[in-house]
């Protein structure tokens, strides 16, 4: 569903159903395809314990400075973008006779419907919202049975009656930030069950996300397609005299009216010297004649990251020195690239290590200005996985398989020359290689100098 439609059709629906969408539009998958990862985490669980997730709240987000951002694995399980929501699955009972790990029951626990004229998440400040109580919750939600979240206490003494075990995130997403969300929970299940079995289901949510379905792929080239748009614009904007904040500007609108809702990470323009600061982000400085600009800038499409980085000569034209860092940087990708395929590897593998290959070419070509190899200015890796989070969960230990998206990004950062250069396009592995999402994006030496010139 495109947003315009649902801006069009909104006032109809208001009519018809009383319900609404969140404030903020925003497409996800069709609706199947989260209960199949329910099925297949209570499949994979064995099916002999209750499996619980609370979404994000007040105390996670702060609504008076940031728009609502729901918890990953949550909305990956659920696709419910409300706060203050919660999520219990309960598989078929030993005791009902059947073994085996199919679902009893999949029940959404979203707050009652709240009109009260002074209460700050109500309906009156929010905006209409659905709440348990409407007959079509299940139809608007994917799951058969919602209810108040007044009535999680209830259902979960009830769940117990057949279980001893339950499974939830026992520990925090790396880089998350959410070490109190997660503890926070604990405390909540383990006062309400005192003496059940708590086992962490990160491992088994891990393995899922690491490879995207046809939906999430979906949505990851929608990213990527308004983000290579905003790096298009870009070329056209850089020049001696222009402010970087005025490129990061320029790139969050283009990519903003195409339909992301906000950039998948803040946006690195950085010119001169901080094209060697990795996370630069505070994009203060005017750009001068003779510098080079890494811009590492993407969006986030119902909820699905891009991560885009291009490097350009500010004057639109490279000096011979900058074209020959840049030049070993991009053969760097591009040998990664033509060996990207299922059974190779991220991290460092020898020949199967696709970071090795891109670390070998550039410790093989060049030098600095000391006569020494330029492997030691390649600081970082050379890929990561990108889906809900820019630094999506992966296993490095893991070889690639067919649906994995992740990018590839080789950099060369010389603080003493003031030069850095970082390429990063977004890759698809495909049965027999892989796909490069962004290759409408100008890459070579000679492409970027013709797009900067067309201004
Ligand atoms: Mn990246």
């Amino acid at each position: 569903m495109r947003r315009t439609t649902i801006h069009a059709v909104l006032p109809f629906w208001f009519c018809l159903c009383g319900f609404v969408l969140p404030a903020m539009a925003w497409e996800r998958e069709a609706l199947p395809a989260f209960h199949e990862r329910r099925a297949r985490l209570v499949r994979e669980t064995g099916g002999d314990g209750i499996i619980i997730m609370f979404g994000y709240g007040d105390a996670e987000v702060a609504s008076s400075v940031t728009m609502f951002r729901q918890n990953e694995t949550f909305y990956y399980l659920t696709g419910w973008n409300e706060p203050r929501a919660m999520m219990m699955l309960v598989p078929r009972s030993p005791k009902a006779g059947r073994q085996g790990p199919e679902i009893e029951k999949e029940i959404l626990f979203i707050p009652p419907h709240d009109t009260r004229p002074s209460s700050y998440h109500g309906e009156l400040w929010e905006g209409p919202k659905l709440g348990p109580e409407d007959a079509d919750a299940p139809a608007r939600t994917g799951f058969p049975i919602v209810k108040s979240t007044t009535l999680f206490q209830a259902e979960l003494q009830e769940a117990l009656k057949s279980f001893s075990k339950v499974y939830a995130e026992m520990t925090p997403q790396p880089e998350s930030g959410e070490e109190c969300f997660i503890q926070d929970m604990q405390a909540r299940l383990k006062k309400a069950a005192p003496l059940v079995t708590f086992v962490d289901f990160r491992e088994n949510i891990l393995r899922q996300r690491m490879v995207k379905s046809p939906g999430e792929i979906a949505l990851i080239r929608k990213a990527a397609d308004a983000s290579v748009e905003a790096h298009l614009a870009a070329m056209k904007t850089v020049r001696p005299g222009v402010w970087e904040y005025e490129v990061a500007a320029r790139m969050q609108y283009e990519f903003q009216r195409r339909g992301c809702e906000w950039p998948a990470y803040p946006p690195i323009v950085g010119s001169g010297f901080f094209s060697t600061v990795l996370h630069y982000d505070t994009n203060s400085r005017q750009m001068q004649d003779g510098d080079v600009v890494v811009m590492d800038v993407a969006g986030s499409y119902g909820g699905y990251t891009s991560d885009i980085t291009r490097t350009l000569p500010v004057n639109g034209k490279f000096t011979s020195r900058q074209k020959e860092i840049y030049e070993i940087v991009l053969a760097a990708a591009d040998a990664a690239i033509a060996a990207a395929k299922p059974g190779m590897y991220l991290g460092r593998r020898g020949k199967k290590g696709l970071h090795e290959i891109a670390y070998d070419y550039v410790n093989s070509h060049g030098k600095d200005m000391h006569g020494k190899r330029l492997g030691q200015y390649f600081i970082h890796g050379l890929s990561h996985s990108v889906g809900l989070n820019v630094h999506d969960p992966f296993d490095f230990e893991q070889p690639l398989e067919p649906g994995m998206i992740v990018t590839i990004e080789p950099g060369i950062y010389i603080r003493e020359e003031k030069l850095g250069v970082r390429i990063e396009d977004d890759i698809l592995i495909t049965e027999t290689g892989c796909e490069v999402l962004t290759r409408r994006l100008p890459r070579s030496v000679e492409a970027i100098e013709r797009a900067m010139a067309e201004r």
